[in-house]
């Protein structure tokens, strides 16, 4: 009866968001996976929590236009969708790429309600961005767009109310140029944006957090084994801001990092990308904003053009680049190789071909909203700092990091144990994120 609510709640969503492939998908992973919840209790049904849970609470689509370097006016579409605030303010990143659109956005904040729910950390879901991109842009395009966007924007968000970060596309330069412009038009410097900089009200730890997180979880499931990274040979898809961490915190504990990519291809460099190299990758492209092609050709490693790094053989996997990157077919190239452990940086990176791979061969696998809770979490407690007007060190961030990263993992392993899918870390972060919210949902009436 439970599952049968559950595949009518999804044939809604689907008759109501049309053409949105990537939400539905999202939808139907938690959905379907948090079913022993719906069955179990009877006070989510009566109070129609799935049926509200999968409309967002808000959304809002607007326009932003801006000036290019040639003088010539372009004109973006921004949008931010407070998904669901029923444990603290909306809380989400902002993505700016070429394929950004409601249902991409939609499936983000749907999966940020129940990440931000195993942090621990008072914090709604909600997601945003723009299909502008910010690759080839001069830093003053950046800057005249960051400043449009924000000039709709502001008067949606607050520290009460909703606080923006970055995502793919949104980094340091970006969250400058947003918060600068949010406080022109408010005239007051709070805690609106996450991710900002030290010296002006960022945490420490903020910028690692997402990459370092991931392996922390990584850490927790190997230790169900018995087992450390120590030795371990990992390889990781992206180049970004969550690849970087990852590898920098695989370093430090001893794995060896052998791959890296971008939307163009990836490289392989058995040697292990050490901290030197790591050092060199981090200017290339968060200052010269270069391709990684470029890599191979400064370290003498190998470059496939057009291609993923799921083919090369590893121990551990931490995709770190976008949704859908490992499919059904990857998933089995993987495993053929011997990979036992998947720590997902990325949001959503595995499609349902390869989750459902990685659950039946039982390999140690974190789904995103847990394992990259890292980063979401240190913005909680970066909103802590600014609410006190004080910062903590980078160790006692760290410690509180690692310590967030401990506990979701607990949470989603006794969890999934609790309702009967032992091992079933999907099951166990969904059901976990799951009850927090729809519990506040209930006590709260009909919101
Ligand atoms: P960045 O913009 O810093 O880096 C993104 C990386 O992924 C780049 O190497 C980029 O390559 C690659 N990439 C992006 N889109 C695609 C694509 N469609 N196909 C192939 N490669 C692609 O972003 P982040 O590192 O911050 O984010 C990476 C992932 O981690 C995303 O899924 C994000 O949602 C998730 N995440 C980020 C958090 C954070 O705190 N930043 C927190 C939790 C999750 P290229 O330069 O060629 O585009
Ligand atoms: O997907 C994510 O969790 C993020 N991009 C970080 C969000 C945040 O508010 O720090």
């Amino acid at each position: 009866m439970s599952m049968e609510l559950i595949h009518e709640t999804l044939a809604t969503v689907k008759r109501r968001n049309p053409n949105e492939p990537e939400f539905l998908q999202a939808a139907t992973e938690v959905l379907e996976s948090i079913e022993p919840a719906i069955r179990r209790h009877k006070k989510y049904r009566d109070a129609r929590i799935l049926e509200r849970l999968v409309e967002p609470e808000r959304q809002i689509i607007f326009r932003v236009p801006w000036i290019d370097d040639r003088g010539q006016v372009q004109v973006n579409r921004g949008f931010r969708i407070q998904f669901n605030s029923a444990i603290g303010p909306y809380k989400g990143g902002l993505r700016f790429h070429p394929t950004v659109c409601a249902s991409i956005l939609k499936f983000l904040g749907f999966e940020q309600i129940f990440k931000n729910s195993l942090t621990t950390l008072p914090m709604g879901g909600a997601k945003g961005g723009s299909d502008f991109d910010p690759k080839g842009k001069s830093d003053q395009e950046v800057m005249r767009f960051c400043q449009s966007f924000m000039t709709e924007l502001f008067r949606h968000i607050g520290p009460d109310t909703d606080v923006p970060a970055g995502d793919i596309g949104v980094g340091a330069r970006e969250v400058g140029y947003l918060y600068g412009q949010y406080k022109r038009l408010r005239n007051e410097f709070t805690g609106v944006l996450t991710g900002k900089g030290l010296q002006w009200g960022g945490s420490l730890i903020r910028t690692e957090a997402t990459g370092y997180g991931a392996v922390y979880f990584a850490q927790e499931m190997l230790k169900t084994r018995g087992e450390s990274m120590e030795g371990k040979v990992c390889v990781v898809s992206g180049s970004g801001n969550v690849a970087q961490y990852t590898i920098e915190k695989l370093n430090q504990l001893g794995a060896r990092a052998v791959t890296m990519s971008d939307s163009n291809g990836f490289i392989h460099d058995p040697d292990g990308i050490d901290e030197e190299k790591l050092a060199w990758t981090m200017d290339l492209k968060n200052v010269r904003r270069g391709r990684i092609k470029e890599y191979a050709d400064k370290f003498k490693a190998r470059y496939y053009e057009g291609a993923t790094p799921w083919s090369i053989k590893c121990d551990c996997a931490f995709p770190s680049a976008t949704q859908n990157e490992i499919t059904g077919q990857d998933a089995r190239t993987m495993l053929e190789n011997g990979c036992y452990l998947v720590s997902e940086g990325a949001n959503m990176p595995t499609d349902p071909d390869g989750v459902h791979i990685f659950l039946s061969k039982k390999i140690l696998y974190g789904p995103g909203k847990a394992a990259n809770a890292g980063g979401v979490a240190t913005s909680g407690l970066e909103m802590s700092q600014n609410s006190m007007r004080l910062s903590w060190s980078r160790e006692e961030v760290d410690r509180k990091l690692h310590q967030i990263m401990i506990t979701i993992h607990q949470n989603a392993f006794n969890t999934a144990k609790e309702y009967g899918l032992p091992g079933n870390l999907v099951a166990g972060a969904n059901i976990a994120g799951f009850t927090k919210v729809a519990d506040a949902m209930v006590d709260q009436g009909l919101i």
